[in-house]
């Protein structure tokens, strides 16, 4: 790994999130110039930490040349959503773009790990546009609700702390909190009908004004 020139490795890596989270926001705002509901709530992006890169890259038995092809989460993107319905939603506008290929997807919503952890995982393929030429780049979008995010989040922040050797109460204890951030996604969704339903009731109602 010494030999890596890491700056230069990385730079397609960069080009793609910093690429991608524009062109992502730009979705949002195009949901909110319409006045509609935005599937997505907000999108964060960064390139893997070389320290993350080796530690990984070890763990896996990845040696240098493998690593464009077999580590797929260089470049992660996170588009974080309000409901669940919504990363249905988010799905199929990323099914739907040209701009990049879809290679894989992984679904930890429905396949929850046994950690708790829940998340969609698309792997896609973007044609970074470099000085040396196109460069395809493999990036990760995990897409999330916001409860699923906060789990997620605390969890990556005890493990770091417990250095992957975390005791079984506090495991026990994670576990609980996924449950109950599932049924405030459930909560949340149940929420949402009411809201539209009401706006419905609501529509309706100026509807026969205006005829009366
Ligand atoms: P970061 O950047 O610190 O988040 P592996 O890395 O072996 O778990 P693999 O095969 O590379 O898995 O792919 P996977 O599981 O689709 O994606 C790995 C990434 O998903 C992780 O990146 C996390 O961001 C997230 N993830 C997967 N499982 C969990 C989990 O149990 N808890 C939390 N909090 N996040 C998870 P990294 O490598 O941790 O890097």
């Amino acid at each position: 790994m010494q030999s890596m020139n890491w700056d230069q490795f990385l730079v397609p890596y960069q080009i793609a999130v910093d690429e991608l989270k524009v062109k992502l926001k730009a979705v949002r705002k195009q949901f909110k110039s319409q006045n509609d509901h935005s599937p997505i709530e907000f999108v964060t992006g960064r390139v893997k930490p070389v320290g993350s890169i080796l530690e990984k890259a070890k763990r896996k038995n990845i040696a240098d040349h493998e690593l464009a092809t077999d580590m797929q989460d260089i470049a992660g993107l996170r588009i974080m959503c309000q409901f669940v319905d919504d990363i249905v939603h988010v799905l199929d506008l990323l099914h739907r773009r040209t701009d990049f290929k879809i290679v894989e997807e992984r679904n930890y919503i429905t396949h929850q790990k046994d950690s708790g952890y829940r998340s969609y995982h698309v792997i896609i393929e973007y044609p970074v546009q470099t000085i040396q030429g196109e460069i395809p780049t493999l990036v990760e979008v995990q897409i999330r609700t916001l409860a699923m995010n906060f789990w997620a989040t605390i969890e990556h922040s005890l493990n770091y702390k417990y250095d992957g050797d975390m005791p079984l109460e506090v495991q026990e204890r994670l576990r609980r909190a996924a449950e109950a951030a599932f049924l405030l996604d459930a909560e949340m969704s149940q929420l949402r009908v009411e809201i539209q339903d009401a706006q419905q009731v609501f529509r309706d109602k100026e509807m026969n004004v205006k005829t009366d």
